[in-house]
């Protein structure tokens, strides 16, 4: 008998043609009521920020893994899950290159202005209207990393390649070498004409980069968020951007997405992504096949690929 898992976020149909294959896969995002199937779900397959709500958690008594399609724990009650002893997992290691670039994607172009030239030429504007303004060089400007994990260790070693001087603070010195460390965020974003933030949503991070640090980063600097909307006081966001005390935005993830302030979109000073940083063909089936591979390891009683400590 096939063991019944939820899956409550898509995934690419490859991967999900081989859930189906090996599980009775439910669906309640397509609008299967949960009701019926509850007291028969042993597994989860989700998304970084989509988690599993605890009301869905709670609704499932026979619930033994939930396989996260991504490295953030932040949407799932992790206390909650060792108290029942259900077994967590992610896809760490596969995804790290690609939030790297993506966090030197919306950098390059917030700070060259790309949006709004790709919409010059696209309009057919060329030749017939002023250029758009200038944009502003990346090479060499002082960047600021706030959490120097995987991706925030793969943003700097790109950086270095744009002759960038790397700073960063994280919960202790990591003692990298090439990289200096500062203790105190506001300290980082008072130094740093650039800040990406790569740290860990959840509790401890709430709201780190609040106004104070969006006006240390000043009315020159941009901040770049490929980590987790809630780090990010967004309400401080819009207003220092709407006042230009903040000099720009790009940003993948947001407080409460998909619902993103009128004040983000419609700013000429930022750059949005729909939470796309880990979204290519190969990183998506790599991180895939980990969600299959554990869920196929856990209900064959063999370790697991990739457990959240
Ligand atoms: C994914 C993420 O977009 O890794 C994470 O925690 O949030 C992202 O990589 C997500 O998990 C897929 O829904």
């Amino acid at each position: 008998m096939k063991p019944d898992i939820l899956l409550l976020e898509p995934m690419m149909p490859e991967i999900e043609k081989q859930l189906d294959a090996a599980y009775n896969v439910h669906r309640p995002t397509a609008g299967e009521p949960l009701d019926k199937i509850a007291g028969s779900i042993r597994g989860i397959a989700t998304g970084g920020g989509t988690g599993v709500p605890r009301a869905i958690m709670d609704s499932l008594p026979h619930l033994e893994i939930i396989a996260i399609n991504g490295i953030g724990t932040d949407a799932v009650d992790l206390n909650e899950a060792r108290r029942r002893g259900i077994h967590v997992t992610t896809t760490p290691g596969v995804l790290t290159d690609d939030v790297a670039d993506m966090a030197m994607g919306l950098l390059l172009a917030l700070l060259r202005g790309l949006p709004a030239a790709d919409r010059y030429v696209r309009d057919g504007a060329w030749g017939h209207t002023p250029a758009p303004p200038l944009g502003h060089r990346v090479s060499g400007r002082r960047l600021g990393i706030l959490g120097m994990g995987h991706v925030g260790q793969a943003v700097a070693t790109r950086a270095s390649a744009f002759a960038m001087p790397v700073s960063y603070t994280d919960r202790c010195d990591k003692a990298l070498p090439g990289y200096t460390f500062v203790p105190e965020l506001l300290a980082l974003a008072r130094d740093s004409d650039v800040l990406v933030v790569a740290a860990s949503g959840g509790a401890g991070s709430r709201h780190l980069v609040n106004r104070q640090v969006l006006d240390a980063l000043g009315p020159d600097g941009v901040l770049i968020n490929v980590a987790r909307g809630s780090v990010v006081d967004e309400a401080a966001l819009v207003a220092a951007l709407a006042q230009g005390t903040l000099g720009g935005a790009g940003l993948d993830v947001f407080e409460h997405e998909p619902d993103v302030p009128e004040g983000l979109r419609t700013s000429p000073r930022t750059v949005l992504q729909p939470h796309r940083a880990s979204a290519t063909v190969e990183t998506r089936l790599a991180m895939g096949r980990l969600v299959i591979g554990n869920l196929a390891a856990h209900f064959a009683g063999r370790p697991l690929l990739s457990p959240v400590a």
